[in-house]
């Protein structure tokens, strides 16, 4: 029997890209779209939907049961900079919705679990180069609280209760199909929109903050690489650091300056720089790399050329 999937939040930023490529891999009617509203139109056309609040666990337990799903991915979540404006939100939106999530895996109604964290489980005690896969994790923001508390809440289910959950640790990501919305690394691809539209960006964070980035193709492949490893192989069940590329907004400002000459950047910081000096500026992802043969494709120089290639 082919395998049922549900991506809760298939509507955001990676959502979007990873219910596609799931569609394309598992069939269309094998993997049900969900999110709290309607999407993409291609998203919505091309197979399954329904409307999820990701915190109501009875609507998850009854899109669960009703189409016999095998694996969920809960991608919906409140990010840094928007969770700070409302943190009691985002603590209820991105803990709920994973122990609903869990809890389903526990009682055996759901086979296996895809959760994301992120870079924002590591805080300013933490070493921020190469930052290593077991490290300090003192996080500072609501959402940082939350990814480390949700990590530490995966490696219980999976070894209290069996729970086969899986995840990593995503860098900030970079894509042209859905925009990102309330993160803190979010100027990586509103700096291609504003190049192209208007050659000027002010940037809200300071042109030397490095921050660890991917290629949305880098981590959707990363992403099914995870869950369609034996689960052997899978000996983090926090979560897994993951590694794309470094860079600072002067230096992708500079590398888009190479395609569009004419592109001006100015640097106007605010309440987003202080999470930014909080996370790492590199990651060190060799865990990964050895666990389950991870391999990243996208550096910066790549990474501009496609963008800029697909939103011209
Ligand atoms: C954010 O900036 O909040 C996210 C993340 C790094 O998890 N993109």
């Amino acid at each position: 029997m082919p395998q049922k999937i549900l991506v809760i939040g298939a509507c955001g930023q990676i959502g979007t890209e990873l219910t596609m490529k799931l569609r394309e891999l598992h069939g269309n009617d094998q993997v049900i779209a969900s999110d709290i509203r309607e999407g993409n139109e291609e998203l919505m056309r091309s197979g399954p939907f329904e409307i999820i609040d990701a915190m109501d666990y009875d609507q998850i337990e009854n899109t669960c049961l009703y189409y016999e799903v095998d694996e969920v991915y809960l991608m919906a979540a409140m990010l840094s900079a928007t969770g700070e404006k409302f943190p009691d939100k985002a603590w209820k939106l991105n803990m709920n919705s994973l122990f609903h999530v869990l809890d389903l895996a526990k009682d055996g109604k759901i086979n296996k679990v895809f959760w994301p964290s992120s870079i924002a489980v590591f805080g300013p005690t933490t070493p921020q180069v190469d930052t290593p896969q077991h490290t300090i994790m003192e996080p500072t923001t609501v959402y940082g609280i939350s990814k480390q508390t949700g990590e530490r809440w995966c490696e219980y289910y999976h070894s209290k209760y069996g729970v086969d959950v899986r995840s990593i640790r995503y860098p900030g990501l970079i894509s042209w199909k859905t925009l990102p919305g309330g993160g803190t690394t979010d100027y990586a691809v509103e700096i291609f929109h504003k190049a192209l539209e208007e050659q000027s960006y002010s940037c809200f964070l300071s042109e030397d903050t490095a921050l660890p980035m991917m290629y949305m193709e880098d981590a959707i492949r990363a992403t099914v690489q995870i869950m369609e490893a034996p689960g052997e192989q899978i000996k983090e069940r926090s979560s897994y650091n993951l590694s794309g590329m470094s860079f600072t907004p002067a230096d992708i400002a500079s590398e888009i300056q190479k395609h569009v000459p004419e592109f001006q950047m100015s640097y106007a910081p605010d309440s987003r720089q202080q999470i930014a000096d909080s996370w790492p500026s590199s990651i060190d992802d060799s865990t990964a790399r050895e666990d389950w043969n991870w391999n990243s494709t996208y550096d910066l120089k790549k990474t501009v050329v496609e963008m800029l290639e697909h939103l011209r």
